[in-house]
């Protein structure tokens, strides 16, 4: 905590040797009244949870399992845009201490040549005054070996140490993400997403290409042209159509 850089994120950091899900964990903290930037991180999850109820792998001592109690005054419906602002800070991390070059996925992917090192997770508690806590969830691959993934993420998963052949400091690492999470929430809060969304645009491998959406109802593919403000990805079918992508899995189509 002496060698954090931030104002106010990380500054009550509750650590764990292991629980179910950070994810849970914050969503107490955060109700019992927790001030923003109130962070858990733990060695190992058992029930570690992507979107729609997926799973997240989380090796014992070998990633970052961490959650970030954020209380922006905004709209519930820009909680959307905190999951592209994390995926920047983390990149920017990644990028300092390791000298990789992540991409990131819309929505809540970074990749490094092509394989998830990384997802993001934002989860809401709100009610009719507005968003009471957002709750970003970050789980990192750092010092895995490709035996320590389960068989199923063969070829999907990577980790930070498999990617530049040595193991990296997770405490570097979330030191680095933290600052950087700061760094650009305060530019969202100050600025709101213009910039940002450069900077996301600048690191995307989404944007300008061909890509298969597949949402809970349809698949669509077509160009992925661009987000927008509030982090829609904006798709174009070969009809000529533009479509609003709130939510979805994205693969390239070509
Ligand atoms: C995500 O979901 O990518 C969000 C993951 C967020 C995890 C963090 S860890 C700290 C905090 N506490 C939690 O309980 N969660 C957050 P989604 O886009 O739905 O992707 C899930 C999919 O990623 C799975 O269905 C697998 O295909 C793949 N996957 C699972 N574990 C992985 C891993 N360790 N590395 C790479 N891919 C993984």
């Amino acid at each position: 905590q002496a060698l954090l850089k931030t104002r106010s994120l990380g500054r009550e950091i509750e650590y764990v040797p292991t629980c179910a899900s950070t994810q849970i964990i914050a969503h107490q903290l955060a109700q019992e009244g927790k001030p923003a930037g109130t962070v858990v991180l733990a060695e190992e999850q058992t029930a570690g949870r992507g979107r729609l109820a997926r799973k997240w792998d989380s090796a014992a001592g070998k990633g970052i399992w961490m959650s970030v109690i954020l209380r922006p005054a905004v709209v519930p419906q820009k909680a959307p845009q905190f999951t592209l602002v994390a995926a920047v800070a983390v990149v920017r991390a990644i990028e300092e201490v390791t000298g990789l070059k992540p991409e990131i996925k819309w929505p809540n992917d970074i990749l490094i040549a092509g394989r998830k090192c990384t997802g993001i997770l934002t989860e809401l508690q709100s009610d009719a005054d507005g968003i009471q806590a957002l709750i970003i969830g970050i789980g990192l691959n750092a010092n895995q070996d490709a035996a320590d993934f389960p068989a199923e993420l063969a070829g999907i998963a990577t980790s930070l140490k498999m990617e530049s052949g040595s193991g990296v400091s997770r405490q570097e690492l979330v030191r680095a993400i933290l600052y950087h999470l700061e760094v650009y929430t305060d530019l969202y809060i100050s600025q709101g997403f213009g910039l940002l969304k450069t900077i996301w645009e600048g690191y995307s491998s989404t944007i300008g290409n061909q890509v298969r959406a597949r949402m809970a109802k349809e698949t669509l593919t077509g160009i992925a042209e661009s987000i927008t403000e509030d982090g829609v990805l904006q798709l174009r079918t070969p009809d000529g159509k533009l479509h609003s992508i709130y939510s979805a899995d994205i693969e390239m189509a070509n």
